[in-house]
């Protein structure tokens, strides 16, 4: 299924997957560990995934990281907002990973091209502050909170629990007049999943790419992957490549990365590849 997927002003035909980079402005993120903390850093680290070929950036300005802190809508705000700006000023597609109404209304004010939500629009006024306009939201699946998720979480049948609720989301946000084209969904790979899960989840991409919603997947540097390799958080960069290869050729249409250029690189090799058969 080739439909394309609305994203602001954009349209985006996906036939190819598109590759959105992370920018994290959290102190205690964990993968830049704070280091894009000063704007000027993070824009310029925004411009660097764009050269680099990211389709989308995804700014967050609240760690989701097992048992990270909650911070407040003003913190969250202030992080977020300014960089918004900045990149829809020089015409870079943001993305604002928030779970917060109101942290949503203001970044699309300031220009956001999509809602990256990991609460798939749960929170009181969160499809309405998403609705009527052109702004694209992800609706995640997460099981239980970032501080606690991790605590054993138990599943009887994972895709279709995991499929069934991001269906159920999706038609509450049409309904509320988020147009399909501009709705993706996500397994949430690490929210409330043990290393089985994501393995089962991973594997059945295509049921989630079945329902006609693109399938957005967030597996780069996660801990499933270093479970698997024995590796740090920094060196994870192999596994994530392998990963996120694996869930585009079960259907995925867009990943989320920390490491743009080296998953531009290898996604113009699968492409090449597929292309010409
Ligand atoms: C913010 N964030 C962290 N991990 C994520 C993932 O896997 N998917 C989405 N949509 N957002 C994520």
């Amino acid at each position: 299924m080739n439909r394309s997927f609305r994203c602001g002003a954009r349209a985006f035909a996906l036939d190819r997957p598109l590759v959105m980079g992370v920018l994290n402005v959290t102190p205690d993120s964990f993968s830049d560990g704070g280091r894009f903390l000063a704007r000027e850093s993070a824009i310029a680290h925004a411009r660097r995934m764009r050269d680099d070929g990211a389709d989308l950036i995804d700014v967050g300005g609240e760690s989701s990281r097992p048992g990270a802190a909650p911070v407040t809508e003003d913190v969250e705000l202030e992080r977020v907002i300014p960089l918004v700006e900045a990149l829809a000023r020089e015409g870079i597609a943001a993305a604002v990973d928030t779970r917060k109404p109101a942290v949503m209304r203001a970044a699309i004010a300031a220009g956001a091209s999509m809602i990256n939500d990991i609460g798939a629009l749960q929170a009181p006024g969160a499809i309405e502050a998403c609705a009527g306009g052109r702004t694209a939201v992800c609706l995640m699946h997460m099981r239980g909170e970032p501080a606690t998720m991790q605590d054993a979480p138990v599943y009887d049948d994972v895709v279709t629990e995991v499929k069934d609720f991001l269906v159920a989301r999706a038609a509450a946000c049409e309904a509320a007049g988020i147009a399909a084209e501009r709705i993706a969904i996500d397994p949430g790979f690490g929210f409330g999943k043990t290393r089985a899960h994501n393995l089962a989840l991973l594997r059945a991409i295509g049921v989630f790419a079945a329902t006609g919603y693109p399938v957005l997947v967030g597996l780069s540097r996660k801990g499933s992957l270093g479970e698997i390799t024995g590796r740090a958080v920094d060196e994870r960069l192999a596994a994530s490549l392998a990963a996120a290869l694996a869930a585009v050729a079960r259907g995925a249409s867009i990943v989320r990365v920390h490491d743009v250029r080296e998953t531009v690189d290898a996604l113009k090799v699968w492409n090449a590849i597929e292309q010409s058969s």
